[in-house]
């Protein structure tokens, strides 16, 4: 794993900013070599399974991959992290969100929590790119603020939309408020599962590669049946999802049949209320 960037570090008054807005950006978190190691471990994988993208969003493959094991236990995002959601820490999921130059993939405009069943909302995604995220290559849009408020959303039938079941936020948003999340390689933005955000279609050039981790204080409680999660920091001492394993080695049988098991349950969790 490379090491973290340390001229920059998540200060008080960026964890303020947080609160009012419900994100922050950007933090540096990799400089260009730790980037191209952490683009290689994924290219690999990639040329080995075939796409890793597509609508599952929380596919939690980091039970699958020991770099991505090792990327979401990592202490430079970790110390940002628990300075949102205190010393105890779950992950819960992780999504390689790649969109090909032209593919016209796109993420509605949606609150995670509104379908994650947990409870409360003390969740935060840090999402990492590995290639420029900018307006051209369909980086995120998030609506400052947004965390505060509970919108309704109703599901879509777009293939294109990277979510699972296209959901949508019914209500009128004044998109021209959005901020655009625009991140260099080895940035990481944090939003706040609450977070209303969406993103467009690349119509760059290049690939735009992005990881979502999303983090759990550990008090929280799955509201949608039994759910499972990944200790990264500190104890913990609630055990209110099943507790999941790392992977001895890339793709190895012992971790597949895990990684099966676990994506059930979390598939129940998605589908509930359909
Ligand atoms: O990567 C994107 O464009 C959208 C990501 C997203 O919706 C999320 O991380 O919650």
């Amino acid at each position: 794993m490379p090491e973290s960037c340390t001229s920059e570090f998540f200060t008080d008054e960026a964890v303020a900013i947080y609160g009012e807005q419900g994100f922050f950006l950007p933090l540096r978190m990799f400089a260009a070599e730790g980037v191209a190691e952490l683009r290689a471990h994924l290219e690999a994988a990639e040329a080995r399974q075939g796409s890793l993208t597509g609508k599952n969003r929380s596919a939690k493959y980091h039970l699958l991959m020991t770099w991505l094991d090792q990327l979401v236990r990592h202490a430079g995002i970790l110390d940002a992290v628990e300075k949102l959601l205190g010393p105890d820490i779950l992950c819960w999921g992780t999504a390689l969100l790649i969109k090909e130059p032209g593919d016209g993939t796109h993420v509605s405009w949606h609150q995670d929590l509104n379908y994650w069943g947990l409870d409360p909302a003390d969740v935060t995604t840090a999402w990492l790119a590995l290639s420029p995220a900018t307006k051209e290559t369909g980086c995120m849009r998030m609506m400052a603020g947004s965390h505060l408020v509970h919108y309704a959303h109703r599901d879509t039938d777009d293939p294109s939309n990277l979510l699972s079941r296209g959901q949508t936020v019914a209500d009128d948003l004044d998109e021209a408020a959005a901020t655009y999340i625009e991140l260099q390689p080895g940035e990481i933005s944090l939003h706040h599962g609450n977070m209303a955000h969406a993103s467009g279609p690349n119509s760059g050039s290049e690939r735009r590669i992005g990881i979502a981790i999303r983090y759990l204080a550990a008090h929280v409680r799955p509201t949608d049946g039994p759910d499972s999660a990944l200790l990264v920091r500190g104890q913990d001492r609630y055990r209110n999802f099943e507790a999941e394993t790392s992977p001895a080695e890339d793709f190895d049988p012992a971790a597949m049949a895990e990684h099966d098991r676990v994506m059930a349950l979390r598939q129940a969790v998605l589908m509930a209320g359909v």
